[in-house]
């Protein structure tokens, strides 16, 4: 039975459903409108009480928060497709703790420029400048570690594509689209060449054509 992914139009559904190319699982998505407020319905509530996308029904399985189900099914499936958690238990340490960087040092600077540059007028606000400002530039020394870091491994965990890279695929694909803000990727020698060699794997082109 295939996965249902549910508001597959949004970033962070985006990061469970390139994991699911990875690991070859078949999936199924669901449109959830969040400027019609889709996401507020009591019958959306019901599977995910914060009312956020994503949520992955899988039978009757049910689960939310898109980092607690990527790291599900990469385990789970292991050993199917490519394995996105490394070989040995440091190998996994590294995934996990560039996992945790870029949900609480990446995210919340790149999520403040998403919402105040790219949603701010559609969803009827007016975008906060200095807010952006100040976001730009702690996403720029986040990035600055970043570069150090790659000017040592080709990926953020080693030397292997893992959960931590793929983790970064949405909100960076806006970073250097519609938020217009690929100088902080060009900039960085090794932060541009990382962003070149996980943007262009297939699972992440097919993801942008969906
Ligand atoms: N921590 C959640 C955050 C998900 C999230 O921020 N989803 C956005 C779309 S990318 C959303 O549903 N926003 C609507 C809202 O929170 O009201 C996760 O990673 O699943």
């Amino acid at each position: 039975m295939a996965v249902k992914v549910y508001g597959s139009a949004y970033a962070s559904p985006k990061r469970v459903i390139v994991c699911l190319i990875e690991k070859g699982i078949e999936f199924e998505t669901v449109p959830i409108d969040l400027v019609k407020g889709e996401h507020r319905h009591p019958d959306f509530l019901k599977l995910q009480p914060f009312g956020s996308v994503p949520v992955i029904q899988d039978g009757d399985y049910t689960l939310y928060e898109s980092r607690a189900i990527i790291r599900y099914y990469s385990e789970k499936y292991k050993s199917q497709g490519t394995d996105l958690l490394g070989k040995t238990i440091e190998e996994r340490g590294l995934v996990e703790q560039w996992l945790e960087v870029e949900s609480q040092n990446f995210h919340p600077p790149i999520y403040n420029l998403t919402l105040h540059v790219m949603f701010a007028s559609v969803l009827g606000f007016p975008a906060d400048e200095q807010l952006i400002r100040e976001s730009e530039e702690k996403l720029g020394k986040v990035l600055d570690v970043y570069e150090e870091r790659l000017s040592k491994s080709k990926y953020l965990a080693g030397d292997f594509f893992s959960l931590a890279d793929l983790s970064h695929l949405p909100f960076t694909q806006y970073l250097v689209g519609p938020i217009g803000k690929e100088y902080m990727i060009r900039s960085r020698k090794h932060v541009s060449a990382w962003w070149d060699d996980i943007s262009s794997r297939p699972s992440w082109k097919t993801v942008l054509q969906l």
